[in-house]
């Protein structure tokens, strides 16, 4: 009798195990709809010029936050993404801290360099500049390519970004 449960055991183990592969296998490396997978996230840009709040509501909307580049790759991405559209970045200046900018995607400070345009961020007008807008390489405008602070109030199409459920399969 121990030995019959012991094995039912075992078969038990065997379906758990077999389930779990199976799960695994699912083929589910896809980003949700509207979404295109980039350098390991998925953006989507939207197609109303709004905001930064408002884009900012809409990404949530979609289970996402506005796009913060932190690699070339991710820049990359995110330039693509745009597809010749200003797009407003999750990355926001610290309130009381000026040039200090932290990304929506709660990993923490961003740095100025980088990704910015010639002489941005400059904080400009009297009332000051604390969101950013990325100007892709195809804008079209005479806005240098990079990145700019810009004030909340100026309406940019969202670009939104959400992670890829972390999947070594997935990644590639
Ligand atoms: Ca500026």
């Amino acid at each position: 009798m121990a030995a019959a449960g012991l094995v039912l055991v075992r078969l038990l183990v065997l379906a758990a195990v077999v389930s779990t592969l199976t799960a695994l296998n699912d083929p589910t490396c896809e980003c949700p709809d509207g979404f295109k997978l980039c350098a390991g996230h998925c953006l989507r840009r939207l197609d109303r010029a709004l905001t930064y709040d408002e884009a900012r509501i809409m990404c949530a909307g979609l289970g996402a936050h506005l796009a913060v580049p932190r690699t070339e790759a991710e820049n990359q991405c995110a330039d693509s993404a745009a597809a010749g559209q200003l797009v407003w970045l999750g990355v926001t200046e610290v309130p009381g801290d000026e040039g200090h900018y932290v990304g929506a995607d709660a990993c923490g400070d961003v740095p100025v360099g980088q990704f910015w345009a010639s002489g941005q961020p400059e904080n400009y007008g009297p009332r000051g500049e604390d969101r950013v807008v990325m100007v892709p390489h195809d804008s079209g405008t005479v806005h240098a390519v990079g990145w700019h602070d810009n004030p909340a109030e100026q309406e940019w199409h969202p670009l939104c970004q959400r992670s890829l459920f972390y999947r070594p399969d997935c990644l590639n």
